[in-house]
This record gives C-alpha cells, structure tokens and sequence, in this order.
C-alpha cells in the first residue's frame, strides 16, 4: 500500500497562490497572431526621373545613395521593386507621403503596398 498522496488532477488552467490565502486562476493569454506586414512597392513609368525616384528611397525609405540607386536600377528593369516592409499603418503612410512627393514634382510615379 503506497502512502503517497494522490497527485491531484492537473488544472486545465494554471494555479498561483499568492500567499495569503488566494489563488487566482492565470488564464493563458490569447495566441496573437504577428501583426501582417505590408511591402510598398514603387512601379516604373517612363517619365519619373531617376534622381527623383533615388532620393525618394533615402527620404522615405531610410536608403543610402548605392541602396537607393540599386533599387532605382531594379525598377527601371524589372518593372516594379520593393522599397520596403512596414506594418499596415506605416506602409499606408509611406504610400501617400510618396504619391504626394511625386505629384507635387510633377512626376507620374506609382507607388503602392501589399501584404508581404
Ligand atoms: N524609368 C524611369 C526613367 O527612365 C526611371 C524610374 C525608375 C521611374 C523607377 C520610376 O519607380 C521608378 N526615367
């Protein structure tokens, strides 16, 4: 005959005696999803000068003069290229302070986001 006292049944949800005669049950915190990422893409058009594309990516998008151009050159070829990846809100923001930058040059450029 065992003389050890019976495991009690595990709570389904964790237990914390605070010490004074209270135990409060912790219920597990919610799973969260990451909150989703958005990329802002620039697009090619024949007509933006590429100087003003290249110092819109170090205005906005935080990139040095070789980054910059880098990524200026990636558009110019492939058609479209991704400045970079923000929370939806950021992203959004980004998007107009762009387009704005662009019409206020005079500049046809595109500039758009999209979930990542
Ligand atoms: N294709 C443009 C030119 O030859 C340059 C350009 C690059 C325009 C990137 C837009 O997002 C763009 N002047």
């Amino acid at each position: 005959m065992s003389t050890d006292k019976p495991t009690p049944a595990a709570p389904d949800v964790p237990q914390i005696d605070e010490g004074h005669g209270a135990v409060v049950a912790e219920r597990q915190a919610q799973k969260t999803e990451p909150p989703r990422m958005y990329q802002v893409v620039l697009l090619n058009d024949d007509y933006t000068p590429m100087e003003f594309v290249v110092v819109v990516l170090q205005e906005y998008f935080n990139r040095d003069l070789e980054a910059a151009t880098q990524i200026m050159l990636k558009i110019h070829h492939d058609g479209r290229g991704v400045c970079g990846v923000y929370s939806k809100d950021v992203a959004a923001t980004k998007v107009e302070l762009v387009l704005a930058a662009a019409r206020r040059g005079g500049h046809p450029l595109q500039c758009i986001m999209e979930a990542a």
